[in-house]
């Protein structure tokens, strides 16, 4: 059953694919300690599905296995640059949703399951549901239109601590479940939440997919699979593939056979540490994000502490250079799924430019990319610390232009950033 499950895998273009139990992750205790230090930051949504991370049972009532993925964003011909290497692509949760939502349809069929409805709501809040090999599921239950989050929460189908947002989107960072169907979940039919709950039970395989959103420690599940090891820069290192991987899951209710962990295989390296701009890696394995170029430039709303701003240097959106130096990186190997939906466009954009971006412009520009996480204010925000670390003069005219800009958030580091510049200039002289 495995054999066919990794093979299949390979078909959606996954470059591996490894089973662990839905046991609780060895390091749950790590992490509970992390976000009582605040290490976390602003990323309050850790917290918040704190429980869920520490106990994959509190995702999937019932689990027995966790399928891990890697797919590689690797490409030999890219050179660093101000965004980081895996935005750098149509954006990754799309991409890997949809062929994880194929592959737990083909899980569904591997445990003998005839009526299975997966339900996918990307991050934008757009919902779509699809049935196979089953009937559409409008003709199911008599519905005439795709069934939406709102519905099933409505409904009562969707796992405890799963709420839709105001957007339709799913709160809490949680992005993918499936949807247990029987003729007892349909609208208006009367049975009590709880009533078809347990009748959805009797049904056999139950299946959610992840990718990023969800709330699973994803690299202590994948070392656990034996996928790879976590690196002492804390992202996971494939011995066959290098560090520039994707991670996702299936959390199943299907019995797979585990396969062997992976362990450590640093040895006395250091060179992540060494590398980090701004000392985020505090010590081995321990990453204090709220000093991350990458937490500092997407995950932070507000304004970005003026003695790391030197540190960020060209960077707008993301870093890469902890996992750059990474020796294990010699056998990073290009993989087939993200190939196609690469954006060159974005390895050396013109910072100049992006400055005079409006609203309107910033999302057509990053249109269907992660660069949208940051919003027009946080990537112009990120513009303007880059330049004022990179910049001259020339850059001069659009920062002072900046610095009327009707988002108080920018106009501050385009003042800091003109200083940074005139400073230079001074020195120059
Ligand atoms: C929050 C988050 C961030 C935060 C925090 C990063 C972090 N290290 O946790 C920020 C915004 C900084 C971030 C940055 C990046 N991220 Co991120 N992020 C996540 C997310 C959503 C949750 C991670 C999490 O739970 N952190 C909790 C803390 C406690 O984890 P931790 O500090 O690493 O500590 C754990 C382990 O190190 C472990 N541990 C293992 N061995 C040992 C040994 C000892 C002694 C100790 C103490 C601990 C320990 O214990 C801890 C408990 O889990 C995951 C997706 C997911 N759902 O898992 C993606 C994820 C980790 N991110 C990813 C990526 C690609 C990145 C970036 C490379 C993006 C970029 N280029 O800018 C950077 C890398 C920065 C870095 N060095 O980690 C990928 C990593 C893929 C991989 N190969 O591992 C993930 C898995 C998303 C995905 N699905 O592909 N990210
Ligand atoms: S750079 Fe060295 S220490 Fe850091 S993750 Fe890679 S092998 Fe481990």
């Amino acid at each position: 059953m495995k054999e066919s499950l990794r093979q299949r895998a390979r078909e959606l273009g996954f470059d591996d694919c490894r089973v662990t139990t839905a046991n609780p992750p060895e390091s749950a205790a790590c992490f509970k300690q992390w976000l009582a230090e605040r290490q976390h930051g602003e990323m309050t949504y850790l917290e918040r599905t704190a429980p869920k991370r520490v106990d994959p049972q509190h995702v999937l009532p019932g689990a027995r296995s966790i399928i891990t993925l890697a797919a590689s964003y690797h490409n030999s011909s890219w050179k660093s640059g101000p965004i980081a290497r895996y935005a750098r692509y149509h954006d990754y949760h799309d991409i890997l949703g949809e062929r994880l939502r194929q592959l737990a349809e083909f899980v569904c069929q591997l445990g003998g399951e005839s009526t299975r409805c997966t339900l996918h709501a990307s991050d934008g809040g757009e919902q779509r549901a699809s049935c196979s090999p089953s009937p559409p599921l409008e003709e199911r239950i008599g519905e005439r239109r795709p069934i939406t989050l709102r519905d099933a929460a409505v409904r009562g189908d969707i796992p405890a601590g799963c709420r839709t947002n105001t957007s339709g989107g799913l709160a809490e960072n949680d992005g993918l479940l499936s949807l247990p169907l029987s003729s007892e979940g349909g609208e208006g039919n009367g049975a009590a939440p709880s009533e078809r709950r347990d009748a959805s039970k009797e049904q056999g395989t139950r299946s959610l997919w992840y990718v990023d959103t969800g709330p699973l420690l994803e690299r202590d599940l994948a070392q656990r699979a034996g996928l790879g090891f976590i690196g002492k820069h804390t992202n996971l290192i494939s011995r066959q593939l290098g560090n520039w991987l994707f991670l996702s899951e299936i959390i199943t209710t299907l019995d797979l056979e585990p396969d062997a962990p992976e362990k450590n295989r640093c040895g006395s390296c250091t060179r992540c540490i060494t590398a980090c701009p701004t000392s985020a890696i505090t010590a081995p394995f321990q990453l204090d994000a709220r000093r991350c170029i990458s937490y500092l430039t997407i995950e932070l709303k507000g304004s970005i502490p003026v003695e790391l701003r030197p540190a960020i240097g060209n960077r707008i959106f993301g870093c890469d250079d902890c996992l750059q130096v990474c020796p294990w990186n010699r056998f990073a190997r290009e993989g087939q799924m993200m190939k196609a939906h690469a954006r060159p466009d974005l390895a050396q954009p013109d910072l100049v430019e992006l400055l005079s971006l409006e609203e309107g412009g910033f999302k057509r520009r990053f249109a269907g990319t992660p660069m949208l996480r940051a919003k027009r204010r946080g990537l112009l925000r990120n513009v303007c610390v880059a330049l004022g670390n990179i910049g001259d003069e020339k850059a001069l005219p659009a920062l002072q232009e900046a610095e009327s800009d009707h988002e108080p958030l920018v106009a501050e580091h385009a003042t800091w950033a003109i200083e940074q510049i005139q400073i230079r200039s001074r020195r120059l002289r």
